[in-house]
């Protein structure tokens, strides 16, 4: 139903960069861990049933960059890659526009459904979410946590995520049987970690102000884009496009 739609959007999308097969799972709005993630980033994080009474199903996405975004990065590097902050606000702008697409296709089949912008929605205090997309894509089933704080998904970690909360009953998608993180699954790798430009990642947590003063000193260089906070270097180890 929503599949095709994103699949058909990123394939027609008019943006310089390029995409890789998007990704869509679902999981029940009733899900217990949908519970657990209040708990976990705080009450103010929404449950499905907030964003929409007749909530049945969540629809997460994951749109991947294609891998010369991701050489690109890696190439550059003292800098961020202007492709890679092109790909940033172009697939921002992609993800709210499938949302309102998708909505619409929906809305005709007397469907119901709501989705929250894939960035910039957050509380600049203690940097979370009222509704975090990659929270909600693990219960969906769409990846595992890495070290470096993200979401790895089959099509590895470097795009953007997006998600929806829909009227209609879809079957839930079967979570991975295994970490996607190569240190989680073997013991070593912490490309991540290593390459981290202010030490803001570590092995055992993330200094997310840190991290976050250097997505706007990036956003100084990029100011002709947008508003274009990114850096990114801990996004383009071994997991970047695929379980590493
Ligand atoms: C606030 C925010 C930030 C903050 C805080 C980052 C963070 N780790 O949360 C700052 C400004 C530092 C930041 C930086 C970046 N961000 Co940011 N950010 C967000 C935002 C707006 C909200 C995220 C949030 O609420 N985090 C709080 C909690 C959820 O995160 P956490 O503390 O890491 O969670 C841990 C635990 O709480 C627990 N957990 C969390 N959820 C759940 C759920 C369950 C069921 C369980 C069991 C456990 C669990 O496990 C996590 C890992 O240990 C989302 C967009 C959105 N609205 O979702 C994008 C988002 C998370 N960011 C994203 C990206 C890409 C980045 C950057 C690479 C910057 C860039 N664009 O270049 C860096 C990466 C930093 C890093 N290594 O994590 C992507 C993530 C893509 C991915 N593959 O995971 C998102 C999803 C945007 C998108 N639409 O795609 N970001
Ligand atoms: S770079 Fe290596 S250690 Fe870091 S998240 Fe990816 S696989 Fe895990
Ligand atoms: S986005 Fe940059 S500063 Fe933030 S954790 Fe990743 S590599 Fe470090």
């Amino acid at each position: 139903m929503s599949a095709p739609i994103l699949k058909q959007a990123v394939a027609q999308a008019e943006t310089v960069t390029p995409y890789r097969e998007p990704l869509v799972a679902f999981a029940s709005a009733g899900d217990h861990l949908f519970t657990q993630i209040e708990t976990i980033i705080g009450p103010h994080h929404l449950h499905p049933g907030e964003m929409l009474p007749e909530a049945k199903t969540v629809v997460a996405f994951f749109i991947p960059f294609g891998e010369e975004v991701v050489k690109a990065n890696r190439n550059e590097r003292e800098k961020v890659a202007r492709v890679w902050s092109i790909a940033y606000v172009e697939t921002n702008r992609l993800i709210s526009e499938i949302c309102e697409r998708v909505k619409q296709v929906l809305e005709a089949q007397g469907i119901k459904a709501v989705a929250e912008r894939p960035t910039h929605n957050f509380n600049e205090k203690d940097l979370t979410a009222g509704w975090s997309h990659k929270s909600v894509a693990i219960v969906a089933g769409l990846g595992t946590f890495g070290v470096n704080r993200m979401l790895i998904t089959p099509a590895g970690c470097a795009g953007r995520f997006g998600s929806m909360v829909i009227s209609a009953e879809i079957p839930p998608t079967p979570r991975p049987g295994r970490e996607f993180c190569r240190y989680y699954s073997e013991g070593q790798c912490l490309y991540c970690v290593n390459n981290c430009p202010t030490g803001a990642l570590k092995v055992d947590g993330l200094d997310k102000q840190t991290c976050y003063r250097r997505l706007l000193e990036v956003a100084g260089q990029f100011t002709d884009l947008g508003l274009c906070d990114v850096c990114s270097k801990c996004a383009l180890g071994p997991c970047a496009t695929g379980p590493a």
